[in-house]
């Protein structure tokens, strides 16, 4: 069953210039990219898209990184796609994550992960409303 997800490409790997190749690893999955937007994320956006971790001891210094700079904003579509994303994606943890995933190859610490992706098809609603508007 064909299914959504929202991933973003955060700022870090926007800042290092690694866009066309993180997109091109969305694409070789074969989902389809059905929105894609450069931009920066409001303080706004991204107290909504944490909420979950609203008290946590590393809440400010996320919402300060991801507000930090222009991000990449993508909805993807086709079978699983939350799943696939997120094995593609790799451990949130860049140490922890498997060579191949965009994180085991990129990333350079848990703060600063490269990107991002929905957890669930509902969480993927949700933040599709966040960042693209209902
Ligand atoms: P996102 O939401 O960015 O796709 O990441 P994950 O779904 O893989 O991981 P998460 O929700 O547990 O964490 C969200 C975000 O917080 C950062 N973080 C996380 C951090 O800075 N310190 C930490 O200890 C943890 C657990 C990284 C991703």
């Amino acid at each position: 069953m064909s299914q959504k997800t929202y991933v973003m490409i955060k700022p870090d790997a926007v800042a290092r210039g690694f866009v066309g190749r993180i997109v091109q690893r969305f694409e070789d999955t074969g989902l389809i990219i059905e929105r894609l937007e450069y931009g920066v994320v409001t303080q706004d956006e991204a107290a909504q898209n944490y909420r979950e971790h609203e008290g946590k001891p590393f809440y400010a210094g996320l919402v300060d990184y991801i507000t930090s700079g222009p991000v990449v904003k993508m909805v993807l579509s086709g079978p699983e796609a939350v799943a696939v994303c997120r094995k593609l994606m790799g451990a949130t943890n860049p140490r922890d994550a498997a060579p191949g995933t965009i994180r085991g190859d990129f990333g350079l610490s848990v703060e600063a992960n490269v990107v991002h992706g929905s957890d669930s098809p509902e969480s993927a609603e949700r933040e599709i409303a966040i960042f693209f508007g209902a």
